[in-house]
């Protein structure tokens, strides 16, 4: 793949195989049978559709990252280094029914879910025609199964656990996925949700993205004990995987969603992988700070597309396809910025027009029992009057 001096992260600049790690690659995936056969089963189509899902995650973040040299965004949250966490888990769920909740370093799963990434673009631009109208970064959209997160860490935990309730009250053959970090499952909304949803017995998969730090405090200061041992604690299946193996995370979330479809309850994913950058772009000096150079190096040589790629070409995809498969990325992503930019210098798809601002909002419980009462009625289309206060 190209790289971009002037937005990866150093080890990723030059990067090339470093001896023996494909065989460390590899034997993530073949010490399993299960999970061998799963890799083994995936055709031509499906393993390059994974390589673009992966090439695509990063030039969107790379679109991100110029945009905040250039001024256009104050900062941006990314998923540098880990996007094998979210293509796998993503690519293992059957896209047409079941349900995904991404948090801010999955943005991956929104377009391998089908959300436009011109649309995902316009919503770090706030335009009036983003999926939520310039309200909110944080995206999703239930037409393509996507539930948006909100601020607070982990607080999909628990929503998670009602959706897959949901699911399994409908009879519906789904299951609902959603990442939380190795800082977010402090929370209690975390210990709260994956309780429930044991309880309940749904069809909920947690993956814990442990990317080795939060904010800018590091794993080993938040949590003693192995992380593994929870499924235990909590009664659910556990599978540990490599998270910087887009193989063995689709593999291991496959496992996952074969056990929560055939009723046999929730499961998490142990998924280890590592954050190339600060927690976003205005940390990445200090972040440099938290681990030391060596930690960096490990995880820089083991760099998710890079090492993919290493091993698609080792397995015959012949080269071309895969520069093909690139410069199809390319042309998508470049075509997305240019009409997320275009939305932006369109004064009519602007933040600044009211009726926008206060579309879609939710109107309170007030509105609706006024509008369903005798009671005389509000105006029609005064939507700021309807606003409940808070
Ligand atoms: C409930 C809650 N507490 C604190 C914060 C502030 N905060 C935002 S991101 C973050 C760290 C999250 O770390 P982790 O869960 O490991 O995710 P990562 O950023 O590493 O992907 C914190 C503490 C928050 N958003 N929500
Ligand atoms: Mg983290």
């Amino acid at each position: 793949m190209k790289r971009y001096p002037m937005f990866d992260p150093p080890e990723y600049v030059d990067w090339t195989l470093a001896p023996g790690l494909i065989e460390e690659y590899e034997n993530t995936i073949s010490r399993d049978p299960q999970r061998a056969k799963i890799v083994s089963e995936l055709n031509q189509t499906q393993l390059l559709d994974m390589y673009a899902g992966l090439l695509r995650f990063r030039l969107h973040d790379i679109t991100l990252r110029r945009w905040v040299k250039q001024g256009i965004l104050a900062k941006a949250w990314l998923g540098t280094g880990e996007e094998a966490v979210t293509i796998g888990s993503v690519h293992a769920l059957d896209r047409k029914t079941d349900k995904v909740g991404p948090m801010i370093r999955n943005a991956g799963a929104c377009h391998e879910m089908g959300m436009p990434v011109a649309d995902m673009l316009r919503e770090y631009l706030a335009t009036a025609d983003s999926p939520s109208k310039g309200k909110d970064l944080h995206l999703g959209s239930m037409l393509h199964g996507v539930i948006a997160p909100v601020s607070q860490v982990a607080a999909l935990t628990p929503v998670f656990a009602g959706i897959a309730l949901a699911l399994k009250q409908r009879g519906e053959c789904a299951v609902a996925l959603t990442w939380v970090g190795d800082g977010a499952t402090k929370t209690t909304a975390f210990h709260e949700g994956i309780n429930l949803a044991a309880v309940l017995h749904v069809p909920a998969i947690y993956v814990l993205q442990n990317n080795q730090v939060a904010l800018g405090t590091r794993f080993d200061r938040h949590q003693a004990g192995p992380f593994t041992a929870w499924a235990q604690a909590y009664g659910v299946a556990g599978f540990s995987c490599n998270g910087n193996s887009v193989l063995d995370t689709y593999a291991a979330t496959k496992l996952a969603a074969d056990l929560a479809r055939s009723g046999r309850g929730p499961a998490i994913i142990f998924a280890e992988t590592f954050r190339m950058g600060g927690h976003a772009t205005q940390d990445e000096r200090e972040a440099r700070e938290i681990f030391a150079p060596e930690v960096w190096e490990y995880w820089g040589k083991r760099d998710p597309i890079g090492m993919y790629e290493s091993y698609l070409e080792r397995h015959g995809v012949p080269r071309p396809l895969l520069e093909e498969t690139e410069q199809n990325v390319i042309d998508e992503i470049s075509q997305a910025e240019k009409d997320a930019l275009e939305s932006l210098a369109n004064r009519d798809h602007t933040v600044s027009r009211l009726e926008v601002l206060t579309e879609g909002l939710y109107a309170g419980k007030e509105a609706a029992t006024a509008e369903t009462s005798s009671a005389p009625k509000l105006p029609k289309g005064d939507s700021t009057r309807r606003m409940p206060s808070r």
